[in-house]
């Protein structure tokens, strides 16, 4: 049989509105109110190499923030995540690993998601030693030395924590926090604040935000045909 180019039309049409049927998403901004401590300078003379590999100043990542007024200030590095309303379901974990690099005496990314089962692949692109030492506290800690070339180091997280740290003994200042979850809706907001989650299936959910030195905020989201929007913002304390 051959198809006339408006029967294709037809079937093209059928399968977006599927696909928009089945997923939606939630975006929004992470905000705080004010402005947050200034990022501090990390002393680094402890190593030479970690002045050699990251030229100028190496900044504390506690608080980085996008737009900042005496109002308010987008707030980077916040974990977003749905933490209620999902239907009971298995979502395998994607066969790529995610990736945790060591670079110029910091961790890139410094705060990330990975679920459960997932391969964290940890390389060192610096020509230094560091130390990998987990200090998670539902998965089994590990504490490994990583020497400049050696091959990336493979772990994984068995259950779902919010949120395992990760640090360097060998280095202080190098920390880094992941989000282990078994499904895949969750973000981290980027240098403007911003995050989205996307594919899920309309309904009502819990949204959680998590920051490392604010306490997480959640609230209840309901995903429709239509893009929710859910901003967070935290006031400042009293
Ligand atoms: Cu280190």
């Amino acid at each position: 049989m051959s198809y006339t180019s408006s029967t294709l039309g037809a079937i093209i049409i059928i399968a977006v509105s599927v696909q928009l049927a089945a997923a939606g998403s939630i975006s929004g901004t992470v905000k705080m109110e004010g402005k947050p401590p200034k990022a501090k300078t990390i002393d680094r003379s402890a190593d030479a190499k970690c002045m050699e590999l990251h030229p100028g100043d190496l900044l504390t990542e506690s608080w980085v923030v996008g737009e900042s007024t005496d109002e308010a200030s987008q707030v980077a590095n916040v974990f977003v995540h749905v933490s209620g309303g999902l239907a009971a379901k298995d979502w395998p974990a994607p066969t790529a690993p995610v990736v945790l690099d060591q670079k110029g005496c910091r961790y890139e990314p410094h705060v990330f998601g990975i679920r459960v089962g997932q391969s964290l692949e940890i390389r060192n692109s610096d020509g230094t030693t560091h130390n990998v030492h987990s200090l998670a506290k539902n998965n089994k800690q590990f504490n490994n030395g990583q020497p400049s070339g050696a091959p990336a180091l493979n772990k994984s997280f068995d259950a779902v924590e919010l949120m395992a740290k990760i640090k360097c003994d060998m280095h202080p200042w190098m920390s880094c926090y992941a989000g282990v979850l078994d499904h895949p809706f969750f973000a981290v907001t980027g240098a403007d604040g911003s995050y989205k989650i996307e594919g899920l299936p309309a309904g009502t959910y819990e949204v959680t935000a998590w920051h490392e030195r604010m306490r997480t905020r959640t609230q209840s989201v309901t995903v429709g045909d239509d893009d929710a929007s859910a901003d967070f913002l935290y006031q400042k304390k009293k």
